[in-house]
């Protein structure tokens, strides 16, 4: 491996033949020594001090890319590190999946994964990776959900409770606590920010119908025609859900894309969407892209289905893998789930650690 500096680049040539090209203002700004770098992992140096016009002065290897500046400064970069950085996209654990995923159903059992270590690695890797996991055996006390939660991260307590319970009550003030089907949704979808993780158990269900489906909607959105994507990224909806204490309203678009035009995230709840506030010459293909997306989330192309047995759960990736259920009768049985939301900044936290080699 070859190292050269020309004013502000310093230009890496790999043992393999590629070459990267490194900013001298970004060499600098992420030096590793103690005096740039606490201990701690976070940044001493204070960025903006940095003078613009600063040059690679010098650079050679030797176990280590070794730096010069013309600032005076002097710094050493693992080979590994910057090998890391060589390109603009970073890691990319996700997994799209679809129909194809209903033969291969894994679901891990709560009494290993309750015990830590690898066993709980792969299953919130399993998240990370599918936007979904399911878990069996948690039995049926009241409470299990969220003691899942606190197998990773933290619960995130809303206007429905630290928990809530799903079943068929009189008066509902919502629809999933009737015994109707739910097409594939986001949940709270009204709510800033949208809960990240849903996850819901089973304690009864000899209820007949009731059975949950699951969709990867970022999977559904790689077959969306461009136009459809184009007018489902760029257009604000709103979703809304109000009862005696609550109300809540949130202005979002249905698929969220990040600065690469990767999708980040999908918001769809046909049950809480407030009416399109959209110019009249766009309402037209709006409403073509919203509903070509919309079948294909509940089309049994993309979905997987199953019915969960008491002390049976799951737990999505509420913004990429939509849930859905199919009604069951109010009579002649019971079906009774409790749910919480959660987030998925503190479940990659958990993983991360627990990864650490
Ligand atoms: C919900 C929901 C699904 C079910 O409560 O948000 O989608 O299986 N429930 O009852
Ligand atoms: N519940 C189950 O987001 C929704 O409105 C779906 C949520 C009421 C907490 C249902
Ligand atoms: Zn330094
Ligand atoms: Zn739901």
């Amino acid at each position: 491996m070859d190292v050269t500096a020309d004013h502000q680049t310093l230009t890496i040539a790999w043992p393999a033949g590629a070459e990267s090209r490194f900013h001298a203002l970004w060499l600098r700004d992420n030096c590793p020594c103690a005096d740039c770098r606490h201990e701690s992992g976070q940044r001493l140096l204070d960025t903006r001090l940095l003078p613009d016009d600063l040059e690679v002065v010098e650079a050679s290897v030797d176990g280590a890319v070794l730096v010069a500046f013309s600032d005076g400064h002097a710094s050493s970069f693992d080979v590994d590190w910057l090998r890391g950085y060589a390109t603009v996209d970073g890691p990319r654990r996700c997994r799209l999946w679809g129909a194809e995923l209903q033969s291969d159903l894994r679901a891990a059992r709560y009494e290993d994964v309750a015990a830590g270590g690898s066993a709980l690695r792969d299953w919130l890797g399993a998240v990370d990776e599918l936007g979904f996991a399911i878990l069996t055996g948690c039995g049926t006390e009241p409470g299990t959900v969220t003691r899942v939660v606190e197998l990773f991260g933290y619960v995130r307590e809303t206007n429905y409770g630290r928990l809530f319970d799903v079943k068929t009550v009189v008066n509902p003030t919502n629809l999933a606590y009737t015994g109707l089907g739910l097409g594939a949704h986001t949940d709270n979808p009204y709510r800033d920010p949208t809960p990240t993780l849903q996850l819901l158990h089973c304690l009864a269900s000899s209820a007949e119908g009731g059975e949950n489906t699951l969709v990867d909607a970022f999977r559904v959105v790689q077959d969306l025609p461009l136009e459809d994507f184009e007018l489902l990224t760029s257009c604000a909806v709103s979703f809304r859900y109000a009862d005696a204490e609550t109300e809540l309203e949130t202005e979002t678009q249905v698929i969220t894309a990040d600065v690469r035009g990767d999708v980040q995230a999908v918001h769809y709840n046909t049950r809480s969407a407030l009416p399109f506030r959209l110019p009249d010459d766009l309402i037209g293909e709006y409403y073509e892209a919203y509903q070509r997306f919309g079948r294909m989330l509940d089309s049994p192309e993309y979905r997987i289905r199953f019915k969960l047995a008491p002390g049976d759960l799951f737990i999505v990736d509420n913004l990429r893998v939509l849930h859905g259920r199919t009604g069951y009768a109010a009579s002649g049985g019971e079906r009774h789930l409790q749910g919480c939301y959660a987030d998925r900044d503190g479940l990659r936290s958990k993983l991360a650690v627990l990864s650490r080699g």
